[in-house]
């Protein structure tokens, strides 16, 4: 089912291109046009396009004979949040100086891009707002689709910051931070309410654009939590990949030790380390040496922070699962699809 989407999406992504770059073909000399093109071509289609599908496949549940007009619409609305990721990640490879990403070079550390990579991460953001425009200008959720980009990005953004201040440049990491609480707040806000929740969202809010009898408030708020929780598992396993995951398979390479991020693995560790491991982990977390990061990863090691990981793994899906079984008036399919997508995730 989902490949089908997958094939959707990658089916209307050249027009898509094409639709931007013929806004402005005779706007801008062609040297910026080949530009943009190469931005949007390099970042925006080469994920698991795992949000995407989702706005489609939750879309299609609310509205199962929807016809290909109606079809456009959630493929469109399925790349404005691919739109929001390449913004995203191109900015926080930036931040969190990686040199990876969906298995190319990250975008800034093209040789040909470097900082112009800021702007254009911008520019992936304007599209989503341009595609909103061209696309549902006429329909009556217009406001109510900008609305929810704003307010997520803005949480997003939120979350980001939280991440990024748990070390600041040319300092040690704010430790006292390093809790489990902080690290919810952070997980909650910088991924799962844009990688969670906003797909799910927008699948309902274009069916209730047809379907005058649904209630988007009341399926939404029901959803909610569970997309959260759903959000936090996803970012520990982010986590937990980091340091442990295949970066042929995961197409990055983690940088968690060196940035000093308040990581799960840092945050159990910190728990359970004896005094002695706890002096080496404040003294090595955060320098990107590759001596301090070993010693990183040999104190993980010894805390058998791997299988911890894999309980907390299967805690976690049982849990969700139980989660899911006791809603009342959204549809559990959607959310179970969504849960086995990622459960025991590689990449
Ligand atoms: C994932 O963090 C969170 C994001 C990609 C949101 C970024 C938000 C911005 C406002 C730029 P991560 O750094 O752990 O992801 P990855 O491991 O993929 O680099
Ligand atoms: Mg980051
Ligand atoms: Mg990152
Ligand atoms: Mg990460």
């Amino acid at each position: 089912m989902s490949e089908n989407y997958r094939e959707l999406l990658l089916n209307e992504f050249p027009k898509i291109v094409e639709e931007i770059i013929n806004s402005m073909k005779t706007k801008i000399p062609k040297l910026a046009l080949d530009h943009l093109k190469k931005n949007i071509e390099y970042n925006v289609p080469h994920g698991k396009l795992t949000r995407g599908i989702t706005v489609i496949e939750t879309f299609k549940s609310f509205l199962n004979d929807a016809d290909s007009e109606k079809l456009k619409k959630a493929i469109i609305l399925g790349w404005t949040v691919e739109f929001l990721q390449g913004f995203f990640l191109v900015a926080d490879d930036i931040m969190d100086k990686s040199l990876m990403r969906r298995g190319q070079t990250c975008w800034y550390k093209l040789e040909s891009i470097g900082e112009i990579a800021i702007n254009d991460s911008f520019i992936l953001e304007n599209i989503l707002y341009k595609l909103l425009k061209t696309h549902f200008k006429n329909d009556k959720i217009y406001l109510e689709l900008m609305n929810i980009f704003h307010k997520i990005s803005w949480k997003t953004e939120m979350g980001q910051m939280l991440d990024l201040l748990s070390t600041p440049p040319n300092t040690t990491p704010n430790f006292e931070t390093f809790t489990k609480e902080y690290h919810e707040q952070i997980v909650n806000l910088k991924t799962a309410y844009y990688s969670f929740y906003l797909p799910v969202a927008l699948g309902v809010i274009l069916a209730s654009n047809y379907r005058e009898d649904l209630n988007t408030k009341q399926l939404l708020k029901e959803a909610k939590p569970i997309l959260l929780e759903m959000g936090k598992y996803f970012q520990i396993q982010d986590d937990y990949l980091d340091c442990y995951g295949d970066p042929q398979i995961l197409g990055k390479i983690g940088t968690d030790i060196q940035d000093g991020k308040c990581s799960w693995l840092i945050v159990q560790a910190l728990e359970i380390a004896d005094e002695n491991q706890k002096q080496l982990l404040y003294k090595n977390y955060s320098h990107d040496s590759p001596k301090s990061i070993s010693i990183i990863k040999k104190i993980y090691q010894e805390l058998d922070l791997d299988s911890k990981f894999h309980t907390y793994e299967n805690v976690a899906f049982e849990n969700l699962e139980k989660l899911i079984e006791s809603l009342k008036i959204f549809p559990k399919e959607i959310l179970r699809n969504f849960l086995l997508k990622i459960f025991k995730r590689k990449k």
